[in-house]
């Protein structure tokens, strides 16, 4: 009686053991590989780069550097179709951010797949090719 009750409890931590440190072990991993970090400076009616590749479902910082001037970053349809972070969604008025000396740094998943044009909504600089697209895969 006694022995069947120790390999029931042998069997028990057997079978908790592997469950147990499976989680643990893929969050750290997780926690490595942080957000995709997308850097895009804005200066001289330009943003370089002026075409960004997203992944649906994948976070994302989008640092937005503003290398000289004053600029925005007007972007209504990308927001509509991303989970924005709470402190992103504060900066956001009209579906657009002012980029001032500095920069701001935007988080955002992405949850749908398409073209998403952007541009500078400042007095002619999208006239002056101040534009640019984010295409989510
Ligand atoms: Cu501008």
């Amino acid at each position: 009686m006694l022995r069947t009750g120790l390999m029931i409890a042998a069997a028990a931590l057997i079978v908790a053991l592997p469950a147990s440190s499976t989680p643990s072990s893929a969050q750290a991993s997780a926690q490595e590989a942080g957000p995709m970090v997308v850097e895009m400076q804005l200066k001289n009616f330009d943003f370089t780069p002026s075409t960004v590749h997203l992944r649906r479902g994948v976070p994302v910082v989008l640092r937005l550097v503003d290398a000289g001037g004053s600029h925005s970053f007007s972007a209504p349809e990308l927001f509509a179709a991303s989970t924005l972070d709470p402190t992103t969604a504060a900066l956001i008025r009209n579906g657009k951010v002012e980029v001032r000396e500095g920069g701001v740094e935007l988080r955002l998943t992405p949850n749908t797949a398409g073209s998403y044009a952007f541009r500078c909504t400042h007095f002619m600089h999208s006239a002056f090719g101040m534009k640019g697209t984010v295409i989510v895969d």
